[in-house]
C-alpha cells in the first residue's frame, strides 16, 4: 500500500501510549473492577476495557481505513492481515496489575499486509517504551539497541514460567527440565510483552511459553526481528498473527541449538 504515513502513525501511536499509561498508573488511587473472563486466572478489570475502548476510538477517528484486533473484543472477527492492522493488548500481566501494579505493558503491534511495521511495548511502572520501526532499528527510550549476537546454552538466561517445567497439556516437561537444569538461569516476569521485550533488550537470550495469543506477541516479534532475532512457535514454524500458539523467541544461534538439542527429539509435541 502507498501513502500510509508511517511517521504519523508512529507520532500518535507514541502519543496515546504515553496516555494511556499515565491513566493506568493513575488508577492504583481507585478501586478496581475485576471480572473473571474464562477461568478464576484469567482476569479483566475497568482498566484493560477503558485503555483498548481508548485507543479503538482514536484509531477509528484518525485512521478509519485501518483494522483494530484487540484482547478485550475488537476485531475478534478479522480473517486476514490485508491493509493496516493494529493489534493490540491494552493491558499485558492483567495479573500483575491486580497483584503488584508493576510488570505489566501495553502492546501495540501495526502490521501492513501482515509484515509489522511499528513494534510498540510499554512497560508502564518502569516507564520504558521499547519501540521498533521497521528497517530503522529499535528504541528503548532514547537508546537504541544493539542488534541480538549469538550465545551458548550454558551462557544463556530464558524466561520461561514454571508451568512449562511441570506435567502440562502442551509439552513432555523433560525437555524443558534438561534445558532449564543446562542455562546459566531462568526468569519469570508474568507479562509475555516484558518478557519478549526482555529478549529485545538482550536482558534474557530466549523466552519460551506455551500458549499464546496474538496480541500477546504482536509488538515483541517486531522489536525482536528487527534485531536479527529469532521468533517461531516452540517447533519452528512461523507464528500466527490470527491464531493461538507457542512462542519462542532467540538470539539467533541459540535458536537452533535449543530446538535440536532439547525440543525436537524423539516425541513431537501433544498439542500448543
Ligand atoms: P494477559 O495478561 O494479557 O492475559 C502470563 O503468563 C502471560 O500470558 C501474560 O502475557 C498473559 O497476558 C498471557 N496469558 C494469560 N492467559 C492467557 C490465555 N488464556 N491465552 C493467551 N495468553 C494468556
Ligand atoms: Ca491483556
Amino acid at each position: 500500500m502507498t501513502g500510509t504515513n508511517w511517521a504519523e502513525i508512529d507520532r500518535l501511536a507514541k502519543e496515546w501510549i504515553s496516555f494511556a499509561g499515565k491513566k493506568l498508573k493513575d488508577s492504583f488511587e481507585e478501586k478496581l473492577k475485576i471480572e473473571i473472563k474464562t477461568n478464576p486466572n484469567d482476569l479483566v478489570t475497568n482498566m484493560d476495557k477503558w485503555t483498548e475502548q481508548f485507543f479503538y476510538s482514536k484509531i477509528r477517528e484518525t485512521f478509519p481505513d485501518h483494522r483494530i484486533l484487540g484482547e478485550e473484543g475488537s476485531g475478534h472477527d478479522i480473517a486476514d492481515m490485508k491493509g493496516v492492522v493494529w493489534i493490540i493488548d491494552p493491558i499485558d500481566g492483567t495479573l500483575n496489575f491486580i497483584h503488584q501494579q508493576r510488570n505489566f505493558a501495553i502492546s501495540i503491534g501495526i502490521f501492513e499486509e501482515g509484515i509489522g511495521k511499528i513494534g510498540l511495548i510499554y512497560d508502564v511502572v518502569h516507564d520504558e517504551l521499547y519501540h521498533a520501526i521497521k528497517g530503522k532499528g529499535v528504541y528503548l527510550n532514547e537508546i537504541e539497541l544493539a542488534p541480538l549476537e549469538p550465545v551458548t546454552i550454558e551462557e544463556s538466561i530464558i524466561a520461561i514460567n514454571a508451568s512449562w517445567v511441570a506435567s502440562n497439556r502442551h509439552l513432555e516437561p523433560h525437555k524443558l527440565q534438561s534445558l532449564v537444569k543446562r542455562v546459566r538461569g531462568t526468569r519469570s516476569y508474568g507479562s509475555a510483552a516484558i518478557e519478549l521485550a526482555s529478549v529485545a533488550a538482550g536482558r534474557v537470550d530466549a523466552y519460551i511459553t506455551m500458549r499464546l495469543a496474538p496480541w500477546d506477541f504482536a509488538a515483541g516479534i517486531i522489536l525482536i526481528e528487527e534485531l536479527g532475532g529469532k521468533t517461531t512457535d516452540l517447533f519452528g514454524n512461523k507464528l500466527d498473527l490470527l491464531g493461538k500458539s507457542s512462542v519462542f523467541v532467540s538470539k539467533p544461534g541459540l535458536h537452533e541449538k535449543i530446538l535440536q538439542e532439547h525440543i525436537l527429539d524423539s516425541n513431537q509435541n501433544i498439542n500448543t
